[in-house]
């Protein structure tokens, strides 16, 4: 089998290879972007893959890992190329030329560095994940982060995003350069905001007059990304091998359904990506809202819920009437309310659009992917609902459904020895240690846990009785999955 690379492009036939990539000709690279994971290659990279096949330009990607090999090792050999495969009624698939290179943050420091400070560089776009950003429950750049205080201490290689991101803009200042822009593709609400803070607070630890210039420079717009991209699995890689008779190290896949919404602040000097498809407006957070609320939050439920009762995927989920009755519950009573849409937006067909994505039988979405590192997810998509509809007298009560779900989960990967991964995965288990199978007792561990529970909500009395409640219903299943049994948690009158 040939591998695939620049130079077997011209074998690809039947299938849209990139028209910007040749042996001996790529694009340069106008942005670096960190971490280059499977929903960044199935969706960014994509993007300004359109943009160079119908504008060009020069917006080939520099990719860094902050840590793994793994991208840099599959992707290196194959020249960025990478193939596409888009999971509908029928698969469609396509090579991606918009990866130029991809570095590993411990290994290539010099060559990041000298991409990063190079004038042709105007964009650094990120999805590091949630954690990546190092916040703590406000939101804001936490400097006892251990990584960050590594960062700050010493005058090695950063370790962190943000502490790179400063160092190469310092670099930058000095050099009389503009700032790049930076790009936050990560579902944090507000994540522009919330990037540029934690830069500009990291910065000021450093030197003053560099957080001042970046106060007043730094370009740092908000965006809403969306499209569900489950891991790559050897299913795909045959599949690939097969349809395209080429052998692709890493192949990515994703849903039909794309979305990018992008605060109209970014600058002219950027890929026209609006020219593809992507949105820009000056209301990103309303998308933000609606994304992290009627997807993440639905979601994280069904992740959690889904694992205690012994199921694999969102689709398999979504045959099961119970959960799907009370997935629609928590939308009609407690998250619809729960925020002003868009003008735009028609929040009904937007949501039920969504439950169809969730059931496209071509997905398989594994749960126990989107249950990983759920004390930084849930602070983003279900406890700020949960403030507001405390603070507005609407309902709770399927939200600490959620909440309690995920209790459980910890609690069964530490009974049965299984993984965490959660960046607090050791507080986590310590709590989960001390668990007694009594729900008031246990849920007042949990509310411990500052990070996801803010000291203010932990002490509600409304939200600890309904958390503790929703811990009783779904205390069986932490050692029999098919004790599962939502009917109790049910309106009457809800269809089942
Ligand atoms: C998921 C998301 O893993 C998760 O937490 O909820 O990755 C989700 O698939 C994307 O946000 C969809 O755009």
């Amino acid at each position: 089998m040939q591998p695939l690379n620049v130079q077997t492009l011209n074998n690809i036939n039947e299938f849209s290879v990139p028209n910007y990539r040749t042996a001996d000709n790529k694009p340069e690279s106008g942005i670096v972007h960190l971490g280059p994971g499977a929903f960044f290659r199935g969706h960014q990279a994509w993007y300004t893959h359109q943009v160079m096949q119908k504008l060009g330009g020069d917006w080939g990607i520099t990719c860094v890992s902050m840590r793994s090999t793994g991208v840099c090792d599959a992707l290196s050999p194959q020249d960025g190329l990478y193939t596409l495969a888009v999971l509908d009624a029928q698969t469609s698939y396509e090579i991606l030329g918009s990866i130029n290179e991809v570095f590993v943050a411990g290994s290539h420091h010099q060559q990041i560095l000298d991409k990063l400070t190079s004038p042709a560089c105007k964009l650094v776009s990120m999805t590091i994940t949630e954690k990546g950003y190092c916040l703590n429950n406000k939101g804001e750049l936490d400097l006892d982060n251990v990584e960050i205080k590594q960062d700050l201490s010493a005058n090695n290689q950063p370790v962190t995003a943000i502490g790179l991101l400063v160092s190469a803009l310092a670099i930058r200042k000095n050099q009389g350069l503009k700032p790049f822009t930076v790009l936050s593709c990560d579902n944090l609400t507000d994540n522009g905001k919330k990037l540029k803070a934690a830069i500009v607070k990291f910065a000021n630890q450093v030197d003053e007059s560099l957080a001042l210039w970046l106060d007043d420079n730094l370009i740092s717009p908000c965006t809403m990304v969306d499209s569900i991209t489950p891991a790559t699995d050897d299913a795909l890689r045959a599949q690939v091998q097969d349809k395209l008779e080429i052998q692709d190290n890493w192949p990515i896949k994703r849903e039909a359904f794309v979305q990018w919404v992008i605060e109209d602040t970014l600058p002219a000097d950027c890929p026209k990506w609006s020219e593809v498809g992507a949105t820009l407006t000056s209301d990103v957070r309303g998308f933000e809202n609606a994304k992290l609320r009627l997807l993440n939050c639905p979601h994280s439920t069904l992740a959690y819920l889904g694992v205690l009762a012994g199921i694999e995927t969102v689709y398999d989920a979504m045959q099961n009437p119970e959960l799907v009755a009370l997935i629609q519950q928590l939308i009609k009573t407690e998250i619809i309310p729960s925020f002003v849409a868009p003008k735009e937006l028609d929040v009904n067909a937007y949501s039920q659009a969504i439950l169809d994505r969730f059931r496209n039988p071509a997905i398989r979405h594994l749960l126990s992917q989107i249950a990983w590192d759920g004390s930084q997810k849930l602070p983003m998509r279900i406890i700020p609902i949960v403030e507001h509809n405390l603070k507005a007298g609407i309902g709770i009560d399927y939200l600490s459904v959620a909440l309690a779900a995920w209790c459980l989960f910890c609690r069964k990967r530490f009974i049965e020895q299984e993984t965490l991964v959660d960046p607090l995965a050791d507080q986590l288990f310590e709590i989960a240690k001390n668990c007694v199978d009594d729900a008031n007792k246990d849920v007042k561990q949990f509310l411990t846990l500052e990070a996801v529970f803010p000291p203010e909500l932990a002490k509600n009395e409304k939200f600890v009785s309904s958390l503790t409640n929703a811990y009783q219903v779904l205390l069986p299943t932490l050692r029999n999955a098919n004790a599962l049994d939502l009917t109790q948690l049910l309106p009457q009158t809800a269809e089942v």
